[in-house]
Formats: C-alpha cells, sequence, structure tokens
C-alpha cells in the first residue's frame, strides 16, 4: 500500500506523462485513445531510483482512490480520462445534458464573460454534470465562481461537447452568451459537497 503521500505524488507523476509531455518520459501515447500500455508506465516509474519499487498494484491503487477518477483502465492499458494539454486523444462529438458546470474563479470571470470559455493551456474547457467536480475545479485559484452553461444555446452557437466519463465533459469553447453565474455557489466547498 501507498501511504497518501506516494499516492499524491505518483498521481501527479502519471497526470504529467499521461496528459502533459509522455515523450519526455519515453512514452509513445495511442493516438485515438491516448492510452499507453500499464507495463509501459510502470518501466517508465520505476526507472526512477525513488520509485524502483512500485508495482502495477500500486498504480491501480493510485487509479481506483483518485477523486476525480481520473484514470482509466482498458484491458492492459491506461489512460488519463480528461485534462490533456496535447492533442493525442480524440473524443466522438455527443449531445450533453441540457446543464453543465463550470467552475472558476472571480479574477476570470470578466475575461471569461466577455471571450466566453477558452481551452486556456488544455485541449478542453472542462464542464461536470454536478456541481462537486466544478467546486473541486474552481476551488483551486481563489474565489470559486460556478457556471451555468446552457449547452443547447452553445451548440446552437458552434461549440462541440464531448464526453469523457465520470460526469465530466469536454467542449472546444463556450460563448459567454451560454453562461451564467450559479448563484447557489457561494458557501461551496470542495469537501462539503
Ligand atoms: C479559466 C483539474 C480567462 C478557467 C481541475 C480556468 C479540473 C479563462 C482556467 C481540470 C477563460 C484554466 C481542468 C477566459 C477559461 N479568460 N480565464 N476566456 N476561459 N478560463 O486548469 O477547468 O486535479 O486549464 O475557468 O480540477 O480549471 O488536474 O482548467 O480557471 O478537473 O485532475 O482558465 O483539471 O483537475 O485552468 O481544470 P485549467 P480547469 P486535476
Amino acid at each position: 500500500m501507498l501511504k497518501p503521500t506516494q499516492e499524491k505524488t505518483l498521481s501527479k507523476w502519471m497526470t504529467k506523462a499521461l496528459r502533459h509531455t509522455p515523450g519526455e518520459f519515453g512514452l509513445t501515447l495511442d493516438p485515438e485513445d491516448g492510452s499507453c500500455p500499464a507495463d509501459s508506465l510502470l518501466a517508465a516509474i520505476t526507472s526512477h531510483s525513488r520509485w524502483s519499487w512500485v508495482t502495477l498494484e500500486h498504480i491501480r491503487q493510485v487509479v481506483r482512490n483518485s477523486d476525480k477518477q481520473r484514470f482509466e483502465w482498458k484491458g492492459e492499458r491506461i489512460r488519463a480520462r480528461y485534462g490533456h494539454s496535447h492533442d493525442h486523444i480524440s473524443y466522438t462529438p455527443e449531445i450533453p445534458p441540457a446543464v453543465l458546470y463550470h467552475g472558476t474563479n472571480q479574477k476570470a470571470l470578466p475575461s471569461i464573460l466577455k471571450e466566453g470559455l477558452l481551452p486556456m493551456g488544455r485541449q478542453y474547457v472542462h464542464l461536470s454534470e454536478g456541481t462537486h467536480f466544478a467546486t473541486m475545479a474552481g476551488s483551486r485559484r481563489g474565489e470559486l465562481v460556478i457556471l451555468r452553461v446552457d449547452t443547447a444555446h452553445a451548440r446552437e452557437s458552434g461549440a462541440t461537447f464531448y464526453y469523457a466519463g465520470n460526469e465530466v465533459w469536454l467542449a472546444d469553447r463556450v460563448p459567454a452568451a451560454s453562461c451564467s453565474i450559479d448563484q447557489h455557489a457561494e458557501g461551496r466547498h470542495p469537501n462539503h459537497e
């Protein structure tokens, strides 16, 4: 068993490798689903002396305990479900629920209300079916704001949505006119949903 601190550090390492810079870790991701063999990920991890003792079971523990279900096993392969900055993963467009949520912060709000939601450093804008995930995402950078996205309006304006699993949706962008501030966000806390 990994200790909680080890689990967190290994999870961060895995998200970096699977979402952002796989090449830096000697990994090649499948161009369709962004996965790699779990054995390759393990080899990349154990090539570092501090992680030389890690086993597949430790990786399974990280996947199982991830609060946001960041990773997904598919047979012998593993991938990050969402969060990618590279474009080595293709999702199929789908029709989302009528309302999705995006968690952000007060500082970003004026610019979002002007330009809409943009992917910024990632491949897609991240949205969720409920407010729990949005609360966790938005609470990372200051005062929480939760935006409600009218997805039919956004689709009519040209936005495309993709399902990443675990109630997480992705969009190439969301027009400002499809967003409204969720007035119930005040008082929400990521650990008390
Ligand atoms: C904001 C983490 C100014 C956007 C999280 C966000 C999530 C704008 C930031 C997942 C903007 C981008 C994704 C605009 C959007 N002007 N700011 N026009 N449009 N923004 O981290 O959604 O723990 O790339 O509101 O919890 O915060 O890593 O996206 O504040 O689940 O698994 O620009 O990543 O999960 O920030 O987070 P990010 P995000 P993990």
